[in-house]
C-alpha cells in the first residue's frame, strides 16, 4: 500500500524545503499525493516521453548542487507545490485546471537547454538544465510563471500573439511573482523581478523587471498603438507595470532589500493597494471576463469589472485599478 510522506529536499535556489512524497513498500517517490498526486520525473537529457519517476530508499533528496540530479527535481517539485498552494489558498482554485487534477514535472530536458515550458497537451512542466548545467531553469518564479500558462489555457485562453499574447505573458509573470511572495522562502524572497536566480543573461541581471519593464532593454513600460507587434515577452511589460503600480504604487520603494522606482506615463502618482488584492483582481478578471482576444483596453475593462465585483465600484481598489491603467497609458 501507499503512504503519504513528507520528505526533505536540499534545493539549488530555495534552501532546505519539505516535499510531498509517497512511500510504496520501502521506496519513496516524488509523488505529492496531498496535491493531486503531482509527480516529478527525470528526462535524463531526453526530449520526449514522461521520463523516470524520481525514487529512492530514503526520503532525503538533492544536495543543493546541480551535479546531483535530484537537486533540480527538488526545486521543480517544491515550485509545483507552492504554485498549487498559492492557487488554493489565495485564489480558491483547485489546481491549474480547477478540477483537482495534478500536472507533472520533467527535469533534465535536453542538453544545456536554457528554457522551461508548460505544455497543455501533456498537462506538464518541463525544465532545461541551463547552459553548462549550472543554472537549471527551476527557480520558483519560473515554475509559477510556466504553470500559470496552464492556468491561462484553462481560463481566458489568451491568444499567444499581439496584445492578448502580452497579457498572456504578463499573467504568467504576475502569478509567478505572486507565488514567489506567497512562498516567503528565506533563500528566495519575493520580488518584482523575473528570473533573478537563473542568471540567464550571464551577468547576474534578471530576465524582466515589473516596476520599470524597459530596464531589460526591450520591454514596453507603457501602451502604444504598436505594442502588439512586439514579442509577447516584451508587450507583457504593460501588464507587468500595471500590476506593480496597482500593488506598490509609483515612485521609489525598497521591498525585501530590492530597490524599485516605478514611473508613470503622465507623471501621475499612484498609491498601491497591496499585491494580495491586486492578484485577486487579476485572477477574477482572467477567469471571468478575459477571453482569447482580450487586448489592453479590454483588460482595463475586465479588471475594473473584477474590482467592482470584489470591492465595489466606489472603492479605493476600483479607483486604483483605473489610475494604474491610466498610468501605463491604457485609457
Ligand atoms: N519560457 C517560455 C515562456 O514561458 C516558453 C515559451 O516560449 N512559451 O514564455
Ligand atoms: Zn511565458
Ligand atoms: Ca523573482
Amino acid at each position: 500500500h501507499e503512504e503519504i510522506e513528507t520528505g526533505t529536499g536540499t534545493s539549488e535556489y530555495s534552501g532546505t524545503v519539505t516535499l510531498g512524497t509517497t512511500k510504496s513498500g520501502s521506496t519513496y517517490s516524488l509523488n505529492d499525493a496531498s496535491r493531486g498526486g503531482h509527480k516529478t520525473y527525470d528526462l535524463k537529457g531526453g526530449s520526449s516521453g514522461t521520463g523516470t519517476l524520481f525514487t529512492k530508499s530514503t526520503d532525503t533528496w538533492g544536495n543543493g548542487s546541480p551535479s546531483n540530479r535530484e537537486t533540480a527535481a527538488v526545486d521543480a517539485h517544491y515550485g509545483a507545490a507552492e504554485t498549487w498552494d498559492f492557487y488554493k489558498t489565495e485564489l480558491g482554485r483547485n489546481g491549474i485546471a480547477g478540477n483537482g487534477k495534478a500536472a507533472y514535472s520533467r527535469v533534465h530536458y535536453g542538453n544545456a537547454y536554457v528554457n522551461a515550458f508548460w505544455d497543455d497537451s501533456c498537462f506538464c512542466m518541463t525544465y532545461g538544465d541551463g547552459a553548462g548545467n549550472k543554472k537549471p531553469l527551476t527557480a520558483l518564479d519560473v515554475a509559477g510563471h510556466e504553470m500559470s500558462h496552464g492556468l491561462t489555457a484553462a481560463t481566458a485562453k489568451l491568444n499567444y500573439s499581439g496584445e492578448s499574447g502580452g497579457l498572456n505573458e504578463g499573467t504568467s509573470d504576475i502569478f509567478g511573482t505572486s507565488v514567489e511572495f506567497y512562498a516567503n522562502n528565506a533563500s528566495d524572497k519575493g520580488d518584482y523581478l523575473i528570473g533573478e536566480k537563473i542568471d540567464i543573461n550571464g551577468n547576474g541581471t534578471p530576465l524582466r523587471y515589473m516596476d520599470k519593464p524597459s530596464k531589460d532593454g526591450a520591454s514596453a513600460d507603457y501602451w502604444s498603438s504598436g505594442v502588439g507587434n512586439k514579442d509577447v515577452h516584451y508587450s507583457s511589460g504593460v501588464a507587468n507595470h500595471f500590476f506593480y503600480l496597482l500593488s506598490e504604487g509609483s515612485g521609489a520603494k525598497t521591498i525585501n532589500g530590492v530597490n524599485y522606482n516605478s514611473p508613470t506615463s503622465d507623471g501621475s502618482k499612484v498609491t498601491g493597494i497591496g499585491r494580495v488584492k491586486a492578484y485577486k483582481i487579476w485572477y477574477k478578471a482572467l477567469s471571468t471576463y478575459m477571453t482569447s482576444t482580450t487586448n489592453y483596453k479590454a483588460a482595463r475593462a475586465a479588471t475594473l469589472k473584477a474590482a467592482g465585483d470584489l470591492y465595489g465600484t466606489t472603492s479605493t481598489e476600483y479607483k486604483t485599478v483605473a489610475a494604474a491603467w491610466t498610468a501605463v497609458n491604457v485609457k
